[in-house]
């Protein structure tokens, strides 16, 4: 049998394939029916094809800031998800733009021109640049695998769902997914799921974050009732069926973090910190600093050095290395290039986000950024361990809970990636029998998800509501009606698919 991750994105001519047959197929019949008559409305023509992805669309359980150093995650799909409706213009047709539209009207239309190597301007974020992402993207794979797509013709989108709001549920790869899936969908091309992956990680690289590739890979990769553990390099996806009895509450600090315009401080700033450690250690493993900067990319690349060193100075652990070789003080530019004996401006000059991060950067905390990466990805494969064990359900669900709870306080403490609202919500959340919590997705802002007897979480919820989110209704950060979409529980739900009625 083919390997999941080697099958094409599927392709379901009926709704009730990936919605089943209950409150959630009236629910997409009805977003299906809507995107169709504003599409006809807008465009007039009706769509022809669909792709969806999860979206609010994934909630990572453990294995934080470590895909872009290339350690494996441990994420689930959850059910929301956002569907792209599109219709490829006849190549006769007069009009050349991509017109990206929502359902939702406060989104405005977006128009781009037809042109694959356009440049996204950065510098004022429109919501429609996430699709652009997903077109550029399609062009330069087509184009480095000598695919014939035809010329680009103008593209007619519509969209139905969340568009990103630095929830920390990865909205931005949901809609990266479904418009890449979309976009070649119409171009009849479709691709093992981990070349896609693959694509729709660089894909979002567009919009300036370094993005490692978590999101995409489980929107991709999800099945229903499973978490999946997404190895990179080369991605894969092993199914892990979380212990009966217990439950997934996602909950939102309402601090948004929009990613795309803190990237050099926040995000990029901790990849280049990464980098800089990595670059750090290799040297003091013993390698030349040129041979480092060419070759180790990563702290997994690290981790190999150690075990190649290991038998000559000691430990393979690269937490000891880290300990013994990387001082606790911030760097600073000035000491890594005397280490390095290559400036930073130099390390990263194919880089412009890169270097936006060393313009704002006064220091470097590489013992910390590289303490917390290590021993996240340790965290992961414990967890993973913990959920195939033998021990009792209680006994699994204490471990879990502890192993969240250890990487949230890395999370805040050594990656400093958390914020004063998801400290309060974490810590309400465990206050109120949550085995363990934790933020999830990148941080500073966004959600948080607690590992809850199921049996509770009702209770659970309304305590949530009273103790987080009452107070910040009273001062209209939000709406009473909307708290459903703050707090929820949530099952692992399927991953991208493409529909042609
Ligand atoms: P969010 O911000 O939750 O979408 C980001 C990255 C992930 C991963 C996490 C941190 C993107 C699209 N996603 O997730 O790849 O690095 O942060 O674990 O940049
Ligand atoms: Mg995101």
């Amino acid at each position: 049998m083919a390997k999941h991750e080697d099958l094409p994105v599927p392709l379901y001519s009926k709704l009730d394939e990936v919605y089943g047959d209950g409150s959630q197929l009236e629910e997409a019949q009805l977003r299906i029916s809507l995107l169709n008559s504003k599409f006809e409305q807008l465009f007039g023509h009706p769509p022809q094809i669909y792709a969806r992805a999860p979206g609010l669309g994934r909630v990572n359980l453990i294995g934080e800031h470590i895909d872009y150093e290339g350690y494996s995650v441990l994420p689930m799909a959850i059910r929301q998800d956002t569907i792209v409706a599109i219709r490829k213009r006849d190549a006769g047709e007069s009009e050349k733009f991509l017109t990206i539209a929502n359902v939702n009207d406060k989104y405005t239309v977006c128009t781009y021109p037809v042109d694959p190597d356009q440049e996204i301007d950065l510098k004022n974020h429109r919501w429609g640049h996430y699709f652009i992402c997903g077109y550029k993207g399609f062009y330069e794979y087509a184009k480095s695998r000598g695919l014939d797509v035809g010329s680009p013709v103008g593209l007619d989108v519509m969209i139905d769902g969340t568009v990103p709001t630095g929830s920390g549920l990865s909205s931005s790869a949901a809609f990266v997914c479904s418009s890449t899936i979309a976009i070649m969908a119409a171009h009849n091309v479709n691709l093992p799921k981990k070349e896609l992956a693959q694509l729709t990680c660089e894909c979002e690289r567009h919009i300036g974050t370094q993005s490692g590739g978590m999101d995409q890979a489980i929107s991709i990769m999800a099945k229903t009732g499973f978490a999946e553990l997404i190895d990179f390099n080369p991605i894969r996806a092993t199914d892990v069926q979380l212990p009966a009895g217990s439950s997934f509450v996602i909950a939102h600090s309402l601090a948004e973090s929009q990613k795309a315009v803190t990237a050099a401080t926040n995000y990029n700033n901790r990849v280049v910190e990464c980098r800089l450690a990595s670059i750090v250690l290799g040297i003091k493993l013993g390698m030349e600093p040129e041979e480092v900067i060419s070759k180790v990319k990563t702290l997994s690349d690290v981790e190999g050095l150690c075990v190649s060193f290991a038998g000559t100075r000691g430990s393979s652990d690269p937490t000891l290395a880290v300990k013994e070789y990387l001082k606790e003080e911030p760097y600073t530019a000035e000491e890594i290039e005397k280490i390095t004996s290559k400036s930073l401006a130099l390390i990263f000059a194919d880089s412009a986000s890169s270097l936006d991060v060393l313009k704002a950067a006064k220091h470097y905390k590489l013992f910390q950024r590289a303490s917390h990466v290590y021993s996240e990805a340790k965290r992961v494969y414990a967890f993973k361990d913990a959920v195939s064990s033998n021990s009792n359900e209680e006994e699994k669900l204490k471990k879990l809970g502890d192993l969240m709870n250890e990487s949230h306080h890395s999370c805040s403490v050594l990656f400093e990636c958390s914020c004063p609202e998801l400290e309060e919500l974490v810590k309400v959340c465990k206050d109120n029998g949550a085995l363990g919590a934790r933020l999830t997705g990148a941080g500073w802002g966004g959600c948080a998800v607690a590992l809850v007897k199921e049996n509770i979480v009702p209770q659970f919820i309304l305590n949530l509501k009273e103790q987080f989110y009452d107070s910040r209704i009273e001062s209209g950060i939000i709406n009473k009606c909307d708290l459903g979409l703050y707090v929820f529980a949530s099952k692992p739900s399927s991953g991208a698919a493409i529909f042609k009625f």
